[in-house]
């Protein structure tokens, strides 16, 4: 199909982004549209398009040559919103609830069109603004446990699972990630971006050669081990919240990878927003962080027991074995994530956002903290409540 009269690729405008919505007939013929360039992420352009008479609408995402974030010295390849297109229609096979509708997509212009959730919030501004979203922990456990089961070799048969690690090879997006989630912050790499009064604490952290041995060790986890098809960015930032609807968004950095990946980020983020608050109003966040885990383990366990094909999920104490494994796993990711949205290149606005400059700094010093100490104690945290113990005992006296 020639969208707009060219097969070269060339970012929209919002006048362009409106023809193409006509184009591909998604309004009504008496349609008055309405566009506003909405992205406020890392990477992409985002247009909100709204049909003023009859009060429909949908969101056209397009994916930029470069990292917005940075600019046209990063580029950035356009690959990308072809693997979010085609991990949201992966998602949407196990948790169509708990994902945007994808209506369109074109390789060429690299634009993906899909539901507009902005009757939603985003989860990270939402909590930021003291909102709960009590079944945010239910939903991103389900999301979790469903997606991350069905694509891997417990469900599928492996040459299958095999065709599926080529289709989401994303080399681009895990670089980035290698860099800023697991190397940069722990060197004096120009990439880092922290205050002032963080240098001792941060050159603290450079010099700590037995924390970089185990961050050594999470980082081969996730180059080498492809156990299912990740979200492979699920933070705050990436869900869509309110009191009792959650959606999951911007899977550009899907690929295959460790389970403990996707926990561990989303984990990390709500305890970037407890660090971020004062110490008595946590406890909904400890909550939450319980409710994931629970939720996440229960229904993985049962789709392990009904629907495993792998001979070996039958085999008694296997379960506990991966349960035990992802445990650790997403407590050392959750420890390298913490790090990086302190120091590193791409910050969290929980932390950033803290206008008294004593408290602000204060709580950066607990997110290292907590950081490293999760990522050093990773092995002797047995359970969810050990988790929890250690977070209250790092965190609690600010
Ligand atoms: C250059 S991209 C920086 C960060 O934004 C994305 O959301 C990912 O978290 C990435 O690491
Ligand atoms: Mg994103």
């Amino acid at each position: 199909m020639t969208i707009l009269n060219q097969s070269t690729y060339e970012p929209l405008t919002e006048d362009t982004a409106v023809k193409l919505a006509l184009q591909l007939s998604l309004f009504d013929t008496d349609a008055v549209l309405k566009c506003r360039e909405i992205g406020d992420g890392n990477l992409n352009l985002v247009f909100h398009i709204k049909d003023e008479i009859n009060q429909e609408s949908i969101i056209i995402k397009q994916a930029l040559p470069y990292a917005k974030v940075v600019g046209e010295s990063w580029p950035l390849t356009l690959q990308r919103n072809k693997i979010e297109a085609n991990a949201l229609k992966v998602a949407a096979n196990f948790v169509p609830e708990l994902v945007p509708e994808v209506y369109f997509t074109d390789e060429e212009l690299a634009i993906t069109v899909m539901e507009d959730l902005s009757h939603l919030e985003i989860a990270r501004k939402g909590l930021i603004e003291n909102h709960q979203y009590p079944l945010l922990s239910k939903h991103i456990g389900t999301y979790m446990a469903k997606t991350l089961f069905h694509s891997s070799d417990y469900a599928l048969d492996p040459k299958v699972k095999k065709e599926k690690v080529k289709e989401f090879i994303n080399p681009e997006l895990c670089k980035i990630t290698e860099d800023l989630v697991f190397t940069d912050p722990f060197f004096d790499h120009e990439t880092n971006n922290f205050e002032e009064d963080l240098l001792a604490n941060v050159h603290d952290l450079w010099n700590r050669t037995e924390l970089k041995l185990e961050v050594a060790k999470l980082k081969k986890k996730f180059l080498t081990n492809t156990e299912t098809l990740l979200h492979g960015d699920l933070h705050t930032g990436s869900i869509f919240a309110s009191s009792d609807e959650t959606k999951v968004i911007d899977p550009e950095f899907a690929f295959y990878g460790p389970i403990g990946f996707d926990i561990g980020q989303f984990i990390a983020n709500l305890l970037l927003n407890a660090i971020s608050i004062q110490s008595q109003k946590r406890e909904f966040l400890y909550n939450h962080v319980s409710t994931t885990w629970s939720v996440f383990t229960d229904q993985f366990s049962s789709l392990w027991e009904t629907e495993g094909v792998e001979i070996y999920t039958k085999v008694p104490g296997y379960l506990e074995f991966t349960l035990q494994e992802i445990l650790e796993d997403t407590i050392g990711f959750a420890g390298c994530e913490l790090i990086r949205r302190t120091i590193g290149l791409a910050h969290v606005a929980d932390l950033d956002g803290i206008v008294d400059h004593g408290q602000r700094i204060q709580a950066k010093k607990n997110a290292l903290l907590l950081g490293q100490t999760l990522i050093m104690n990773r092995k002797n945290i047995v359970s969810i409540d050990d988790l929890l113990q250690e977070v209250r005992s790092v965190i609690q006296n600010d």
